[in-house]
């Protein structure tokens, strides 16, 4: 039993199409997503504003609502909550050139209609957090854009978010690459600076994504600690990854599992959870993966932190407290290593 409540979104189970090959399984419909969610013992769902609405863009304010309380609705029937809404800026045909810092006035407003959207949707599926990938807020071509203006006007669209929702709380999720060559926001240092520059700093916080922190050649456990010292660590999205290549979303563990032990073990140190923060699996399954079979990322993800916990549980401080005074960091390091294959 984890002391962590899960959470994943509709994506994790997708239909397999990748760069070079469509797609292998059928869609499956949401209410059998959310239903066999609820069965792994998940505690909660994270939406696109577009998995809870599909079609918005066609829809008034108020049939946005009203759809919405259709999925407060499926959501209570399986007593699962909604962690966050994220606008889906990436996909759009308005969002080509990215959202809040496209070089098109008409369609930063359309980004802002979206992340208001969004606004509605959380407020009626009862969560305050809105989740920003900052999917294509960025460059293809670096002098396609000013930088600074862009900087900037990430601010700006982060405090209208603010000033439209007193209660909501923003988390930006920092990615250094991909879709973009060139992100303004890659890391949790950047989230931290447009936070402190926003009119509302106490609600403007972070999601790290272990692939992401990968991705900028950065530790996971470390960004995660980062945002802690700030007391901003909204959520996490765990997964890994093998180097620094396309964003893989592999299952939590799979390729390093001591930088997996040290995720854990920051956020059980720092009581990650006590302010009713999640711990999101945003993991995707293999496109070899058979239909029948395609939750078993999400279950084996669940797994490892559950016995990552114990192991944080077994952590001897004693001994490291010890090592540290020796300064003998190989003996603490071949402890950890011992302890995570079992042999302690
Ligand atoms: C991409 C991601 C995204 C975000 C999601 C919620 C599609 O690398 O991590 O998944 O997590 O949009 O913000
Ligand atoms: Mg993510």
């Amino acid at each position: 039993m984890s002391r962590f409540r899960f959470t994943a979104g509709p994506w994790n189970v997708h239909e397999g199409a990748d760069a070079f090959g469509p797609e292998v399984r059928a869609s499956i419909p949401l209410e059998e997503k959310v239903a066999k969610f609820a069965e792994l013992g998940l505690s909660g769902v994270q939406f696109h504003d577009d998995d809870a609405v599909p079609g918005l863009n066609e829809m008034t304010e108020g049939e946005i609502r009203a759809e919405a309380g259709k999925i407060r609705a499926l959501l209570d029937r399986y007593n699962l909550a909604a962690e966050f809404v994220a606008p889906r800026l990436w996909m759009d045909p308005h969002t080509v050139d990215g959202g809040f810092t496209s070089n098109s006035a008409e369609d930063r407003e359309f980004a802002l209609w979206r992340a208001y959207r969004s606004i509605d949707i959380a407020r009626v599926l009862g969560c305050n957090k809105i989740v920003l990938w900052l999917a294509r807020e960025g460059t293809l071509c670096a002098e396609s854009k000013n930088p600074v203006e862009n900087v900037r006007r990430l601010i700006d669209a982060v405090n209208a978010m603010l000033r439209y929702d007193d209660r909501i709380e923003v988390l930006i999720e920092p990615k250094p690459n991909e879709p973009i060559d060139r992100s303004f926001c890659p890391t949790t240092g950047h989230v931290m600076a447009i936070s402190a520059a926003t009119v509302d700093p106490a609600r403007v916080g972070c999601v790290l994504e272990s692939a992401h922190a990968i991705l900028a050649g950065l530790d996971p456990a470390n960004e995660m600690a980062f945002a802690l010292a700030f007391s901003k660590l909204g959520s996490v999205h765990l997964n890994d990854q093998n180097g620094m290549k396309f964003d893989q979303d592999k299952s939590f563990g799979a390729e390093n599992l001591r930088q997996a032990f040290n995720q854990v073990k920051v956020l059980c140190e720092n009581n990650y959870g006590s302010r009713g923060e999640f711990v999101g699996l945003d993991v995707k399954v293999m496109r070899t993966q058979r239909a029948e079979a395609c939750y078993q990322h999400i279950a084996n993800s669940i797994r490892v932190v559950e016995m990552l916990e114990k192991k944080v549980e077994r952590f001897d401080y004693d001994y490291q407290a010890k090592c540290v005074a020796a300064r003998d960091y190989e003996a603490l390091e071949g402890y950890v290593l011992r302890l995570l294959l079992g042999d302690v």
